[in-house]
Protein backbone atom coordinates (compact mmCIF):
# COMPACT_ATOMS: atom_id res chain seq x y z
CA UNK A 1 0.00 0.00 0.00
CA UNK A 2 1.26 3.58 -0.82
CA UNK A 3 0.33 4.95 2.75
CA UNK A 4 2.02 4.87 5.54
CA UNK A 5 1.39 2.27 8.21
CA UNK A 6 0.57 5.59 10.95
CA UNK A 7 -1.89 7.05 8.59
CA UNK A 8 -3.01 3.64 7.59
CA UNK A 9 -3.87 3.01 11.09
CA UNK A 10 -5.84 5.92 12.10
CA UNK A 11 -7.82 5.54 9.00
CA UNK A 12 -8.65 1.85 9.62
CA UNK A 13 -9.20 3.16 13.44
CA UNK A 14 -11.46 6.12 12.37
CA UNK A 15 -13.98 3.86 10.39
CA UNK A 16 -14.28 1.11 13.23
CA UNK A 17 -14.62 3.83 15.95
CA UNK A 18 -17.49 4.75 13.64
CA UNK A 19 -18.97 1.45 13.27
CA UNK A 20 -18.05 1.32 9.33
CA UNK A 21 -15.93 -1.25 9.89
CA UNK A 22 -15.70 -3.97 12.43
CA UNK A 23 -12.23 -4.60 14.85
CA UNK A 24 -9.72 -6.63 13.04
CA UNK A 25 -9.17 -9.26 15.61
CA UNK A 26 -7.81 -12.19 13.99
CA UNK A 27 -4.18 -13.09 11.77
CA UNK A 28 -6.50 -13.01 8.84
CA UNK A 29 -8.34 -9.34 9.40
CA UNK A 30 -5.22 -7.11 8.11
CA UNK A 31 -4.80 -9.24 4.92
CA UNK A 32 -8.39 -9.32 3.92
CA UNK A 33 -8.80 -5.41 4.79
CA UNK A 34 -5.79 -5.06 2.46
CA UNK A 35 -7.53 -6.97 -0.31
CA UNK A 36 -10.69 -5.26 0.55
CA UNK A 37 -9.00 -1.52 0.19
CA UNK A 38 -7.19 -2.44 -3.06
CA UNK A 39 -10.33 -3.69 -4.31
CA UNK A 40 -12.07 -0.19 -2.94
CA UNK A 41 -8.90 1.81 -4.44
CA UNK A 42 -9.39 0.19 -7.83
CA UNK A 43 -13.09 0.84 -8.06
CA UNK A 44 -12.93 4.73 -7.45
CA UNK A 45 -10.51 4.92 -9.66
CA UNK A 46 -12.14 3.10 -12.58
CA UNK A 47 -15.26 5.16 -11.94
CA UNK A 48 -13.02 8.83 -11.78
CA UNK A 49 -11.41 7.63 -14.92
CA UNK A 50 -14.90 6.78 -17.10
CA UNK A 51 -17.17 10.16 -15.03
CA UNK A 52 -13.65 12.38 -16.32
CA UNK A 53 -13.45 10.97 -19.74
CA UNK A 54 -17.31 11.15 -20.23
CA UNK A 55 -17.84 14.89 -19.56
CA UNK A 56 -14.59 15.24 -21.41
CA UNK A 57 -15.70 13.97 -24.74
CA UNK A 58 -19.16 15.50 -24.52
CA UNK A 59 -17.31 18.74 -24.45
CA UNK A 60 -14.80 18.45 -26.91
CA UNK A 61 -17.09 16.48 -29.40
CA UNK A 62 -20.52 17.98 -28.85
CA UNK A 63 -21.97 19.74 -32.36
CA UNK A 64 -21.28 22.98 -32.34
CA UNK A 65 -17.29 21.83 -32.29
CA UNK A 66 -17.76 18.47 -34.84
CA UNK A 67 -20.67 19.27 -37.16
CA UNK A 68 -19.42 16.37 -39.21
CA UNK A 69 -18.90 12.88 -38.09
CA UNK A 70 -15.26 11.66 -38.36
CA UNK A 71 -13.93 8.01 -39.23
CA UNK A 72 -11.58 7.00 -37.16
CA UNK A 73 -9.42 3.68 -37.80
CA UNK A 74 -8.34 2.74 -34.51
CA UNK A 75 -5.29 2.24 -32.68
CA UNK A 76 -3.65 -1.10 -31.86
CA UNK A 77 -1.79 0.74 -29.14
CA UNK A 78 -4.56 2.05 -27.27
CA UNK A 79 -6.36 -1.14 -27.49
CA UNK A 80 -3.60 -3.58 -26.20
CA UNK A 81 -3.18 -0.82 -23.55
CA UNK A 82 -6.66 -0.81 -21.86
CA UNK A 83 -6.87 -4.64 -22.33
CA UNK A 84 -3.62 -5.04 -20.55
CA UNK A 85 -3.79 -2.61 -17.81
CA UNK A 86 -7.00 -4.56 -16.32
CA UNK A 87 -5.59 -7.71 -17.14
CA UNK A 88 -3.05 -7.33 -14.59
CA UNK A 89 -4.64 -5.87 -12.39
CA UNK A 90 -7.62 -8.29 -12.30
CA UNK A 91 -5.09 -11.41 -12.12
CA UNK A 92 -3.28 -10.04 -9.65
CA UNK A 93 -6.54 -9.50 -7.60
CA UNK A 94 -7.53 -13.01 -8.59
CA UNK A 95 -4.10 -14.24 -7.02
CA UNK A 96 -4.13 -12.82 -3.99
CA UNK A 97 -7.81 -13.45 -3.61
CA UNK A 98 -7.27 -17.15 -3.96
CA UNK A 99 -3.97 -17.43 -1.76
CA UNK A 100 -6.06 -15.34 1.28
CA UNK A 101 -8.93 -18.04 0.05
CA UNK A 102 -6.11 -21.25 0.67
CA UNK A 103 -4.95 -19.92 3.95
CA UNK A 104 -8.49 -19.31 5.43
CA UNK A 105 -9.65 -22.62 4.75
CA UNK A 106 -6.91 -24.71 5.19
CA UNK A 107 -6.28 -24.81 8.98
CA UNK A 108 -2.71 -25.46 10.63
CA UNK A 109 -2.21 -28.93 11.88
CA UNK A 110 -1.86 -28.31 15.39
CA UNK A 111 -5.37 -25.98 15.49
CA UNK A 112 -7.98 -26.96 18.27
CA UNK A 113 -11.47 -28.31 17.16
CA UNK A 114 -14.69 -26.76 18.02
CA UNK A 115 -17.53 -28.32 16.87
CA UNK A 116 -20.46 -25.60 15.49
CA UNK A 117 -23.95 -27.26 14.82
CA UNK A 118 -26.43 -24.68 13.14
CA UNK A 119 -30.44 -25.50 13.34
CA UNK A 120 -32.82 -22.81 13.42
CA UNK A 121 -32.46 -20.64 14.87
CA UNK A 122 -29.41 -20.85 16.89
CA UNK A 123 -25.85 -22.02 17.15
CA UNK A 124 -24.47 -24.95 19.02
CA UNK A 125 -20.60 -25.03 20.06
CA UNK A 126 -19.35 -27.94 21.71
CA UNK A 127 -15.68 -27.88 22.49
CA UNK A 128 -13.43 -31.16 22.76
CA UNK A 129 -14.23 -31.01 26.70
CA UNK A 130 -17.50 -31.08 26.34
CA UNK A 131 -18.29 -27.76 27.23
CA UNK A 132 -21.64 -26.46 25.12
CA UNK A 133 -22.85 -23.49 24.20
CA UNK A 134 -25.54 -21.60 22.90
CA UNK A 135 -25.34 -18.70 20.78
CA UNK A 136 -21.93 -18.34 22.04
CA UNK A 137 -18.16 -19.47 21.43
CA UNK A 138 -15.66 -18.94 23.79
CA UNK A 139 -12.00 -19.16 22.13
CA UNK A 140 -8.17 -18.67 23.32
CA UNK A 141 -6.21 -15.86 22.05
CA UNK A 142 -2.97 -16.67 20.12
CA UNK A 143 -4.53 -20.22 19.37
CA UNK A 144 -5.32 -21.44 15.84
CA UNK A 145 -8.90 -22.49 16.23
CA UNK A 146 -10.60 -25.01 13.44
CA UNK A 147 -14.57 -24.82 13.71
CA UNK A 148 -15.97 -27.79 11.74
CA UNK A 149 -19.49 -26.60 11.18
CA UNK A 150 -22.72 -28.82 10.15
CA UNK A 151 -26.48 -27.83 10.35
CA UNK A 152 -29.33 -29.84 11.25
CA UNK A 153 -31.53 -28.64 8.87
CA UNK A 154 -31.14 -25.82 6.37
CA UNK A 155 -28.54 -23.95 4.70
CA UNK A 156 -26.54 -21.72 7.35
CA UNK A 157 -23.45 -19.70 7.30
CA UNK A 158 -21.10 -19.17 10.00
CA UNK A 159 -19.60 -15.79 9.85
CA UNK A 160 -17.77 -13.44 12.01
CA UNK A 161 -16.99 -9.75 10.69
CA UNK A 162 -14.00 -9.18 13.41
CA UNK A 163 -12.23 -12.40 12.13
CA UNK A 164 -13.41 -11.87 8.66
CA UNK A 165 -14.15 -15.19 8.29
CA UNK A 166 -17.13 -16.98 7.11
CA UNK A 167 -18.24 -20.34 6.02
CA UNK A 168 -21.60 -22.57 5.14
CA UNK A 169 -23.11 -24.59 7.77
CA UNK A 170 -24.53 -27.14 5.37
CA UNK A 171 -26.74 -30.17 6.67
CA UNK A 172 -25.04 -34.12 6.07
CA UNK A 173 -21.06 -32.07 5.48
CA UNK A 174 -18.86 -31.23 7.25
CA UNK A 175 -17.31 -27.90 6.54
CA UNK A 176 -13.93 -26.30 8.26
CA UNK A 177 -13.01 -22.84 8.48
CA UNK A 178 -9.54 -21.48 10.82
CA UNK A 179 -9.23 -18.15 12.63
CA UNK A 180 -6.31 -17.24 15.17
CA UNK A 181 -8.01 -14.28 17.95
CA UNK A 182 -5.81 -11.83 18.08
CA UNK A 183 -7.62 -9.05 20.63
CA UNK A 184 -9.46 -10.65 23.56
CA UNK A 185 -13.10 -8.98 24.11
CA UNK A 186 -16.25 -9.75 22.45
CA UNK A 187 -17.54 -9.98 18.92
CA UNK A 188 -20.68 -10.61 16.53
CA UNK A 189 -21.27 -13.59 15.50
CA UNK A 190 -24.07 -13.81 12.98
CA UNK A 191 -26.04 -16.10 10.50
CA UNK A 192 -24.83 -14.99 6.34
CA UNK A 193 -27.61 -17.57 4.59
CA UNK A 194 -31.19 -16.45 4.71
CA UNK A 195 -32.27 -19.46 6.36
CA UNK A 196 -35.93 -18.74 7.65
CA UNK A 197 -38.60 -16.49 9.58
CA UNK A 198 -36.15 -15.95 12.49
CA UNK A 199 -32.76 -15.72 10.27
CA UNK A 200 -32.14 -12.51 11.79
CA UNK A 201 -32.16 -13.19 15.21
CA UNK A 202 -29.37 -16.64 14.91
CA UNK A 203 -26.69 -14.17 16.03
CA UNK A 204 -24.09 -14.63 18.65
CA UNK A 205 -20.85 -13.72 20.27
CA UNK A 206 -17.48 -14.54 20.33
CA UNK A 207 -15.12 -14.12 23.50
CA UNK A 208 -11.62 -13.93 23.21
CA UNK A 209 -9.95 -15.06 26.07
CA UNK A 210 -6.63 -15.22 26.68
CA UNK A 211 -5.12 -18.99 26.84
CA UNK A 212 -4.95 -18.67 31.10
CA UNK A 213 -8.83 -17.78 30.86
CA UNK A 214 -9.82 -19.82 28.44
CA UNK A 215 -8.52 -22.95 30.79
CA UNK A 216 -10.49 -21.44 33.60
CA UNK A 217 -13.43 -21.07 31.61
CA UNK A 218 -13.24 -24.64 30.01
CA UNK A 219 -12.75 -25.93 33.94
CA UNK A 220 -16.03 -24.37 35.12
CA UNK A 221 -18.20 -25.13 32.24
CA UNK A 222 -17.36 -28.22 31.39
CA UNK A 223 -20.33 -30.77 31.87
CA UNK A 224 -17.88 -33.55 33.25
CA UNK A 225 -17.93 -35.30 30.30
CA UNK A 226 -15.95 -34.76 27.14
CA UNK A 227 -17.52 -35.41 23.79
CA UNK A 228 -15.03 -39.03 23.13
CA UNK A 229 -16.57 -39.93 26.93
CA UNK A 230 -20.49 -39.00 25.57
CA UNK A 231 -19.56 -40.91 22.36
CA UNK A 232 -18.39 -43.97 24.66
CA UNK A 233 -21.45 -44.06 26.33
CA UNK A 234 -23.43 -43.56 23.29
CA UNK A 235 -21.41 -46.36 21.61
CA UNK A 236 -22.13 -48.85 24.10
CA UNK A 237 -25.64 -47.75 24.24
CA UNK A 238 -26.56 -48.01 20.35
CA UNK A 239 -24.68 -51.67 21.22
CA UNK A 240 -21.79 -50.87 18.45
CA UNK A 241 -19.84 -53.20 19.93
CA UNK A 242 -21.79 -55.99 19.35
CA UNK A 243 -20.19 -55.83 15.72
CA UNK A 244 -17.15 -53.80 16.38
CA UNK A 245 -16.07 -55.56 19.18
CA UNK A 246 -12.62 -56.23 17.41
CA UNK A 247 -12.71 -59.83 18.15
CA UNK A 248 -11.34 -61.89 15.17
CA UNK A 249 -14.32 -63.51 14.30
CA UNK A 250 -16.32 -59.96 14.89
CA UNK A 251 -19.21 -59.02 12.57
CA UNK A 252 -17.48 -55.54 12.00
CA UNK A 253 -14.15 -54.45 11.53
CA UNK A 254 -12.82 -53.08 14.79
CA UNK A 255 -12.53 -49.27 14.71
CA UNK A 256 -9.15 -48.63 16.88
CA UNK A 257 -6.93 -46.78 14.65
CA UNK A 258 -9.23 -46.50 12.23
CA UNK A 259 -8.99 -42.53 11.94
CA UNK A 260 -6.56 -41.11 10.18
CA UNK A 261 -5.45 -44.04 7.55
CA UNK A 262 -6.37 -45.20 4.51
CA UNK A 263 -9.50 -47.17 4.14
CA UNK A 264 -9.26 -50.28 1.48
CA UNK A 265 -13.32 -50.29 1.15
CA UNK A 266 -15.51 -53.65 -0.36
CA UNK A 267 -15.80 -52.27 -3.48
CA UNK A 268 -12.41 -52.10 -4.74
CA UNK A 269 -11.50 -48.27 -3.95
CA UNK A 270 -9.58 -46.81 -0.96
CA UNK A 271 -10.74 -43.48 1.39
CA UNK A 272 -9.04 -41.41 3.59
CA UNK A 273 -10.72 -41.62 7.15
CA UNK A 274 -11.70 -38.44 8.84
CA UNK A 275 -14.47 -37.42 10.54
CA UNK A 276 -16.33 -36.79 7.73
CA UNK A 277 -15.90 -40.25 6.67
CA UNK A 278 -16.70 -42.05 10.00
CA UNK A 279 -19.92 -40.07 9.97
CA UNK A 280 -21.11 -40.99 6.52
CA UNK A 281 -20.26 -44.55 7.81
CA UNK A 282 -22.43 -44.56 10.06
CA UNK A 283 -25.37 -42.63 8.51
CA UNK A 284 -24.93 -44.65 5.15
CA UNK A 285 -22.56 -47.60 6.16
CA UNK A 286 -24.00 -49.80 3.35
CA UNK A 287 -22.09 -47.01 0.47
CA UNK A 288 -18.80 -47.63 3.12
CA UNK A 289 -18.24 -51.16 3.72
CA UNK A 290 -14.19 -52.11 4.58
CA UNK A 291 -13.05 -54.90 2.97
CA UNK A 292 -13.54 -58.32 3.78
CA UNK A 293 -16.46 -57.66 5.75
CA UNK A 294 -20.45 -58.10 4.44
CA UNK A 295 -22.76 -54.85 4.27
CA UNK A 296 -25.13 -56.31 7.06
CA UNK A 297 -24.74 -52.73 9.22
CA UNK A 298 -28.24 -50.89 9.09
CA UNK A 299 -28.24 -47.26 8.57
CA UNK A 300 -28.44 -44.81 11.81
CA UNK A 301 -29.99 -42.48 9.77
CA UNK A 302 -32.45 -40.91 12.05
CA UNK A 303 -31.65 -42.79 15.00
CA UNK A 304 -28.40 -40.01 16.64
CA UNK A 305 -28.59 -36.85 16.30
CA UNK A 306 -25.67 -34.11 15.13
CA UNK A 307 -24.53 -34.22 18.40
CA UNK A 308 -24.57 -37.62 19.00
CA UNK A 309 -23.07 -38.63 15.73
CA UNK A 310 -20.50 -35.93 16.80
CA UNK A 311 -19.35 -37.28 20.04
CA UNK A 312 -19.53 -40.91 17.99
CA UNK A 313 -16.75 -39.72 16.02
CA UNK A 314 -14.72 -38.05 18.40
CA UNK A 315 -15.07 -41.40 20.48
CA UNK A 316 -13.91 -43.60 17.46
CA UNK A 317 -11.25 -41.04 16.62
CA UNK A 318 -9.56 -41.83 20.47
CA UNK A 319 -9.42 -45.65 20.01
CA UNK A 320 -5.43 -45.86 18.96
CA UNK A 321 -5.13 -49.36 20.81
CA UNK A 322 -5.66 -52.26 20.31
CA UNK A 323 -5.79 -53.07 24.36
CA UNK A 324 -9.23 -54.62 25.83
CA UNK A 325 -9.02 -51.90 28.85
CA UNK A 326 -11.73 -52.70 31.58
CA UNK A 327 -12.27 -48.97 32.12
CA UNK A 328 -15.70 -48.22 33.83
CA UNK A 329 -17.76 -45.71 32.41
CA UNK A 330 -18.53 -44.58 35.75
CA UNK A 331 -14.83 -43.84 36.68
CA UNK A 332 -14.26 -41.71 33.67
CA UNK A 333 -12.58 -38.65 34.31
CA UNK A 334 -13.24 -35.18 32.63
CA UNK A 335 -10.37 -35.07 30.49
CA UNK A 336 -9.70 -34.92 26.47
CA UNK A 337 -8.12 -38.35 26.17
CA UNK A 338 -10.10 -41.01 26.50
CA UNK A 339 -9.13 -44.72 27.12
CA UNK A 340 -10.49 -47.52 24.66
CA UNK A 341 -13.98 -48.60 26.15
CA UNK A 342 -14.22 -52.29 26.71
CA UNK A 343 -14.73 -54.04 23.80
CA UNK A 344 -12.61 -52.34 21.46
CA UNK A 345 -10.00 -54.57 20.94
CA UNK A 346 -7.94 -55.80 17.92
CA UNK A 347 -6.94 -53.70 14.88
CU1 LIG B 1 -29.18 -19.49 9.75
Amino acid sequence: MPISPVIWQFWQKWLTNFGLLPAEASTVAPQMDALFWVLVLISIFGTVLVVALVIYFSARYQKDNHPVAEDIEGSTVLEVTWTLIPLILFMICFVWGALLYFRIFNPPANAMNIYVVGKQWMWKAEHPGGQHEINALHVPMGVPVQLTLISQDVFHSFSVPAFRVKREAIPGHYNTVWFEATKTGTYDIFCTQYCGTAHSAMIGTVTVLTPEEYKAWAASSTSGMSLAQNGERLFSSMQCNACHSGAPDARGPSLAGVYGTKLQLANGGDVYVDEAFLRQAILSPSQHVTAGYSPIMPTYQGQISEDGLIDLVEYIKTLHTDDRNQQTLTNSTPTNAVTPAAGMVKP
